[in-house]
């Protein structure tokens, strides 16, 4: 079977981030495909990656970038996929620059961003997984057994407080 999801990120070094979202999607059971495409570095590859990927059977895309971080937006100019943009939190100004590039889309042009960081790659992989549900069961199974435990633990943690 096809990936269904392309992890894509501007550079290695997002990887330490970005490897949150493809452990969320692992946990699901969702194939999925990583990349080092960069909008600046790039401009090709990424151009060619955006207009290919839903012939592909590409679904969701994912795209994890820092700084002045183009990447989501320039991806989602060539695709009518949905593309779920994490901001990774950069040194200079811990991602506030990231986040801000990726979420001031303007209108016409959607880009679903996530929080900064670890918490927002994971929920990229999340989201991602919860779009796919919408077809697939089994996906949307594994997500309410995901939540369902969550609750559990959360319970148990309380509990043992005393
Ligand atoms: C962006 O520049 C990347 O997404 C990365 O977050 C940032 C820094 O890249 P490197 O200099 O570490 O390659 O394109």
């Amino acid at each position: 079977m096809n990936s269904e999801v392309a992890v894509i990120m501007g550079s290695t070094s997002d990887w330490e981030t970005m490897k949150y979202a493809c452990d969320s999607l692992e946990e699901l059971e969702i194939k999925y495909e990583k990349r080092v495409i960069s909008a600046h570095r790039t401009p090709d590859l990424m151009f060619e990656f955006a207009e290919k990927a839903r012939e592909r059977g590409i679904k969701v895309i994912i795209a994890g970038a820092g700084g002045a971080a183009h990447l989501p937006g320039m991806v989602a100019a060539k695709t009518t996929l949905p593309v779920i943009g994490v901001p990774v939190q950069s040194k200079a100004l811990n991602g506030l620059d990231s986040l801000l590039s990726i979420v001031q889309m303007p209108g016409g042009i959607p880009v679903a961003t996530t929080a900064i960081g670890k918490a927002g790659a994971t929920n990229a992989g999340l989201l991602a997984a919860q779009m796919l549900s919408m077809y697939d069961k089994k996906v949307a199974e594994r997500l309410e057994k995901k939540r369902q435990h969550m609750t559990e633990t959360v319970l148990e943690s309380s509990e043992r407080l005393g």
